[in-house]
């Protein structure tokens, strides 16, 4: 595989992924897990929160999620630049001879740095969903990605609100002047809020769907799967729309973009409810069963696990098709290296927890 970005260079603090060729999916996720721990760090000197807000934030933001959203948006940055950049392929050694080019590989710079800022965002909000999710007053769960509970650790005011400022902190790092980021792009910020706001407001619909739906006996699989579009679907649909628009995606490429997050969202919700009941709480690193202790509606508790199994099987392979196909576009194919993408998926596909 290989995946081409490049970083800002206006200040140390920042990965030195310049034009780097990624050898593996691992070593790609695995940079961008690393500039994400450090755009975390970042924004919370930026925020100047009051303790003990900030300790259950860092606690909370820091702990082993599988950063699947910024690892969306990146792999679809990485896929679409590659297609559209016509500066992607250049090399370490090459950058010396590219001289007056300078400005354009800078400009390019602010693109990857809304990109950081996107995965940031998208991060930050499935996070503060999480932390209420867990809450007394919703699932009342004690143990998320391996650890306590933030309610747990600290007090439920604080977890209540570590999640109302890690959502205020989701819009407010697309547009704040932050060390380490190339000045935001208005342009793009705008974009990438009017695709981020709505759908983050169906995800808290589709969780208010999921609770009316715990007390009703039996749910229809299109019912099941107007929730999960909303309250799974619409922040996996935020992250990849926001990576392709940091890298300038078309329109054609946004809908193929789009088309793909759709398939792989719900495969990822389907995936996640075979998981809680094939998995152990240790591999998990939250209870296993506890769809069923909560007598969720879920995909096993419609068809099965072998069922549930193949139709994730096969929602992943409609969202590879959709970006595989051949999508003319004056003359723009999104096809030419979806590499970072289809390495995600074939991750997701793999995923035991
Ligand atoms: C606004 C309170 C509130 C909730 C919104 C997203 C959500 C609704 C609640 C979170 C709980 C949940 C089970 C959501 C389904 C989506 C899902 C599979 C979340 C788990 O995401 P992973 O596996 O988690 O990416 P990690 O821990 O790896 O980040």
């Amino acid at each position: 595989m290989t995946v081409s970005f490049t970083s800002s260079t206006s200040s140390s603090d920042v990965i030195p992924v310049n034009f780097v060729s990624f050898q593996s999916t691992e070593q790609f996720h695995g940079a961008v897990r690393a500039q994400l721990a450090q755009d975390i760090e970042v924004l919370f000197a930026y925020a100047k929160l009051p303790s003990p807000l900030i300790d259950a934030c860092r606690y909370v933001m820091t702990g082993q999620g599988k950063l699947v959203r910024p690892l969306m948006v990146a792999s679809a940055f990485a896929s679409i630049n590659s297609s559209n950049d016509e500066y992607s392929d250049v090399s370490n050694d090459d950058v010396d001879t590219l001289g007056t080019d300078l400005d354009a590989i800078l400009e390019n710079d602010s693109d990857y740095d809304m990109s950081r800022r996107a995965a940031l965002a998208v991060e930050l909000l499935h996070t503060y969903s999480l932390v209420h999710d867990d809450l007394p007053c919703m699932d009342d769960d004690a143990l998320r990605r391996g650890q306590p509970t933030a309610h747990i650790v600290f007090d439920e005011a604080a977890a209540l609100l570590a999640g109302d400022v890690l959502q205020t902190l989701a819009f407010e790092v697309l547009t704040a002047e932050m060390p380490t980021f190339a000045p935001f792009d208005a342009n793009i910020a705008s974009q990438l809020l009017a695709i981020f706001a709505p759908r983050a407001r169906r995800m808290v619909s589709g969780q208010m769907l999921d609770l009316n739906a715990e007390a009703s006996a039996s749910i229809a699989q299109e019912d099941l799967e107007a929730i999960h579009r909303d309250k799974t679907g619409a922040l996996i649909e935020a992250a990849m729309l926001m990576g392709g628009v940091c890298a300038g995606a078309t329109a054609t490429q946004r809908m193929a973009l789009q088309e793909c997050a759709q398939h792989i969202g719900l495969a990822f919700q389907v995936q996640d409810d075979v998981l809680d009941v094939t998995m152990t709480t240790d591999t998990l690193g939250k209870p296993a069963g506890s769809d069923e202790k909560l007598d969720k509606s879920t995909y096993v508790k419609l068809m099965g696990v072998d069922d549930a199994t193949s139709y994730a099987q096969s929602l992943f392979n409609d969202g590879r098709a959709a970006i595989s196909r051949e999508l003319v576009d004056n003359s723009d194919n999104i096809g030419t290296d979806n590499d970072a993408l289809l390495a995600l998926i074939e991750w997701l596909w793999s995923r035991k927890k």
